[in-house]
């Protein structure tokens, strides 16, 4: 990738803006673009329901549904951030499906660290964090129809643009954009190109049954490693320190009393880490 050119690119996107720049193979070679819509993961999971092919990537500049884990919602203003869906239909050599928004943390982390220089951090099981604030958020599900999956469906939210006022209210504290954190702003389109690119990387190493090096990165990267941890499954709470990450995306938790817990982030209703 050359950084200079990535980092002149508009901030304005639209199928064809997308199309020109993509230095990524599979991932784009489809882009449907709308200038608002309920939620890119919707429409990409409706889509590889149709059939759509893998690489299909469905971004919006603005969402009116945007969606987080559960009932939560992703928020962000038009032209601020950028929001979008890729379709996947990992090989069965990839294991550990769970590891596919490892892998998309991990891209986000090196685009961001590649042009703006920033340190981002993956805060498990699926944020982004850049001086410890949330900056981008992913959503991986699974397109099925009655009980057959067509594709997995990966949707990322990244704050680009947003000026403080522009974060969501009640995340004011806790979240934040590039803008805020580089100073200045900067193109949507520059991000787009440069997360793909690295994302798709990381797929392939995946994809060939390669998982224990993006383990390894994940590792790296990760902002909860020795942090403590208050844990809300389906039918009891966990308190205790993150220990590891294994290779199928769980976090490993120790109890005060030493008892060692493996948590899966499907098992999960909320997390809450303790500073
Ligand atoms: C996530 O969920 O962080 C995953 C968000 C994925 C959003 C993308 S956008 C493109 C694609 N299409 C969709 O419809 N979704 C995906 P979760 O861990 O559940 O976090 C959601 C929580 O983050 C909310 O409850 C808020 O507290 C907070 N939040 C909402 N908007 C935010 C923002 N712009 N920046 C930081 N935090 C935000």
């Amino acid at each position: 990738m050359d950084k200079n050119a990535l980092l002149s690119l508009p901030n304005r996107l639209s199928a064809t803006s997308i199309s020109k720049v993509l230095v990524s193979s599979v991932f784009g070679r489809k882009v449907v673009y709308f200038s608002r819509i309920d939620s890119t993961n919707n429409c990409a999971l409706a889509l590889a329901n149709q059939g759509a092919e893998e690489g299909t990537l469905v971004v919006a500049n603005y969402q009116i549904w945007g969606r987080g884990r559960g009932r939560r919602k992703w928020i962000a203003p038009p032209n601020k951030g950028l929001l979008f869906s890729l379709i996947l239909a990992p090989p069965h050599k990839l294991v550990y499906p769970q590891l596919l928004t490892v892998a998309g943390s991990i891209a986000v982390c090196k685009a961001l660290r590649f042009l703006y220089n920033l340190k981002a951090q993956i805060k498990w099981p699926n944020d982004v964090l850049v001086n410890g604030k949330k900056i981008c958020g992913l959503l991986t599900e699974v397109a099925s129809q009655s009980g057959r999956t067509n594709a997995l469906v990966m949707g990322i939210g990244l704050n680009v643009n947003q000026k403080k006022s522009e974060i969501p209210p009640h995340s004011r504290g806790e979240a934040s954009s590039v803008y805020i954190e580089y100073g200045r702003k900067i193109s949507r389109l520059s991000v787009l190109v440069a997360v793909l690119d690295y994302f798709e990387s990381i797929y392939r190493i995946l994809s060939k049954g390669r998982h224990q090096s993006v383990v390894d990165e994940w590792k790296k990267h990760s902002s909860t490693l020795g942090k403590q941890v208050h844990l809300k499954l389906l039918s009891r709470e966990i308190i205790g320190t993150a220990m590891d990450m294994e290779d199928d995306g769980s976090l490993v938790i120790r109890e005060d009393t030493g008892f060692i817990h493996k948590c899966l982030s499907g098992d999960i209703v909320e997390v809450q880490w303790i500073k």
